[in-house]
């Protein structure tokens, strides 16, 4: 038995098995809540044959039962996991592992299949879905209801499953429990934010949300300062696809920078160590926690791919963006994946005074952050769009596109009008790599003249 048993978790632990580091909650990354529900019916699969193996040794009805359970829940398993990421169907999702699954290892002598389980989930740097997940993932239902101004009808139907009455219960107790206001009744039930929590002010905050609200179609307003052109990169020879948002301060989109074989090289390499970047509160602020995502760090040097793409940022940007111990013109790149729902509220990229006085030569060397690069690598199916609330641009991710923009004005002062967030992904995967160019790279004391004159590239 126990070698059936250990060939079954060999085949569920290849089936599941990659590299990474810490542990993650599956609801951080929508990449790892993919990969936990692509491996549903393996892990039935799993359990029903275990079961069966020990039903046949032991005799014990108890086994049987429990193969017959394992073989019913894999025959009504949803067909179509392609869009777990969506926070329904993922909360739904966890509900079986959580409240269905978990009822095959309640007793004592199972234990060690459950072990075999946690362990195949462990080799992904993943927890097996607990009580904590289940939390996170009707916290992401009350996020996206409330930014997006959606009741329980908007979210079934864009979801395509529908809650029980019971779920429906759940989730208006923890909205309850966050002291959101409820309007509406049955269906229609909607839930609102009585006060802001945030860092922002409320205005912002409004505008934020009014501006995650527009869909693609319609997020832009005219305005005949804007322009979209080619441009020459730093080299002369390469020619990039560029769209100015707003041209004071400067924020333009470049697109097809980046080729999907690129995308997917530096996703794949960034999945492998993905840590969690969201502040989960286990306390009731949870669900307006600041950020949710996970994310890794990718040195230059890293892979051709990160240095290709790291070279091409300077030939986009005029800036150079060489990696140093002491002294570095750029950070590695940061890629992220967001999470159930997965956002972040609006913030800017410089550092607050207060955090570079508390920790004391964090700057020195190399300078603030002077600009930010940002490769979307991929598209998102609804919602995730990159917003600035202060300049209404809202920026909707385009797969292979990138979004540039200077965090400090000509003078070297911060400008604060730079403020953005990520809006809450409602549906599909959100994945960006971005590349903070410190202020070295301009030459620490500006040697700009003062004037509105947009740097030469851009003009
Ligand atoms: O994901 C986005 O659209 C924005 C990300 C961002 O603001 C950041 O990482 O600082």
């Amino acid at each position: 038995m126990a070698l059936v048993t250990s060939s079954l978790f060999l085949a569920l632990s290849m089936i599941l098995s990659s590299e990474g580091q810490d542990l993650l909650d599956p609801c951080l990354s929508s990449h790892r809540m993919q990969q936990l529900m692509d491996s549903e019916s393996n892990l039935l699969k799993f359990l029903n044959q275990t079961f069966s193996d020990r039903a046949k040794l032991s005799g014990e009805s108890h086994y049987e039962k429990l193969s017959r359970s394992a073989s019913r829940f894999l025959a009504v398993l949803p067909e179509n996991n392609n869009d777990v990421v969506d926070p329904l169907r993922t909360f739904l999702g966890i509900k079986r592992f959580l409240s269905y699954y978990g009822k095959f290892f309640t007793h004592k002598k199972d234990k060690d299949v459950f072990g075999a389980v946690q362990r195949s989930l462990e080799k992904q740097k993943m927890k097996y879905p607990d009580k904590a997940s289940l939390g996170y993932s009707i916290d992401a239902i009350l996020r996206l209801m409330t930014a997006y101004d959606l009741d329980f009808d908007g979210m079934e139907n864009s979801s395509g499953v529908s809650l029980s009455s019971e779920d429906k219960k759940n989730i208006m107790q923890r909205a309850k429990e966050f002291g959101l206001e409820a309007k509406g009744s049955g269906n229609g039930k909607k839930f609102i934010e009585k006060k802001s929590r945030h860092q922002v002010t409320d205005t912002d905050m409004t505008k934020y949300n009014n501006l995650c609200r527009l869909s693609r179609h319609n997020s832009y307003t005219p305005d005949n300062r804007l322009s979209c052109s080619y441009a020459k990169g730093l080299s002369g020879l390469a020619v990039w696809k560029q769209e100015v948002l707003s041209r004071d301060p400067y924020i333009a989109v470049f697109y097809d920078v980046i080729t999907k074989r690129e995308a997917t090289s530096i996703m794949n390499t960034g999945a492998k160590i993905l840590e969690g970047s969201g502040v989960m509160g286990k306390n009731k602020t949870s669900l307006l926690h600041h950020r949710l995502s996970a994310s890794s760090w990718l040195w230059d040097n890293h892979t051709d791919t990160t240095l290709n793409l790291s070279r091409r940022v300077e030939e986009i940007t005029s800036l150079r963006t060489e990696f140093r111990d002491h002294g570095t013109l750029a950070e590695p790149f940061q890629i992220v994946n967001y999470g159930l729902g997965g956002h972040y509220f609006p913030h800017m990229d410089y550092h607050l005074q207060h955090v570079i006085d508390a920790q004391y030569g964090v700057l020195e060397n190399s300078g603030d952050r002077l600009a930010t690069f940002m490769y979307y690598l991929s598209d998102v199916k609804e919602g995730g769009a990159t917003v600035f609330p202060e300049l209404s641009v809202a920026i909707f991710p385009v797969k292979l596109s990138a979004v540039f923009w200077y965090n400090f004005k000509i003078d070297g002062e911060r400008d604060t009008r730079t403020l953005h967030g990520a809006c809450p992904v409602m549906g599909g995967q959100k994945w960006i790599a971005t590349k903070w160019i410190r202020q070295l790279s301009g030459g620490l004391s500006s040697t700009c003249e003062l004037s509105e004159t947009p740097p030469p590239f851009f003009r």
